[in-house]
């Protein structure tokens, strides 16, 4: 997912060129408002967290885009790409490195595991849209 922040800056392309650059096929692509109801179910893991609220503000304040990616070892490999959540940790070259504006606004999002992968293609995407 490309979060409000990299949209509203214009980085969406420039994202979207670094992710088929670094070899992930794009089965699937969206643009989208995600609803406060939307973000809290994406989001139902962080819910007793404290910046629950703040994260669920950013994430539906401007619209998202959503891709589903294909790779040998995607999910790890994508998590590699986009750097560590916090920006200031993140590694030379990642997607937050460039584009993160904080530990929140951190440009992108990336499924932690393969079981949440399918689970967040299957919340973002109808069956007939992956290709
Ligand atoms: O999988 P990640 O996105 O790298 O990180 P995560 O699953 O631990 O957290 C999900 C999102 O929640 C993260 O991308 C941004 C937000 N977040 C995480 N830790 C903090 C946070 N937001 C704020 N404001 N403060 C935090 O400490």
């Amino acid at each position: 997912m490309i979060k409000p922040n990299a949209v509203e800056d214009g980085n969406t392309g420039a994202i979207i060129k670094m992710i088929e650059d670094a070899g992930f096929r794009i089965c699937a692509m969206k643009r989208l408002l995600l609803t406060k109801s939307d973000a809290e179910s994406f989001y139902m893991i962080h819910k007793e967290r404290s910046f629950f609220g703040d994260l669920i503000k950013f994430i539906t304040r401007s619209p998202i885009v959503a891709l589903a990616l294909e790779k040998d070892n995607v999910v790890e490999d994508f998590r590699k790409l986009i750097g560590s959540t916090d920006p200031e940790e993140a590694e030379e070259g990642t997607i937050r490195k460039l584009f993160a504006k904080n530990v929140e606004e951190n440009a992108v999002h990336g499924s932690d595991s393969d079981d949440n992968a399918n689970t967040e293609i299957q919340f973002h995407f109808a069956s007939k849209e992956i290709v």
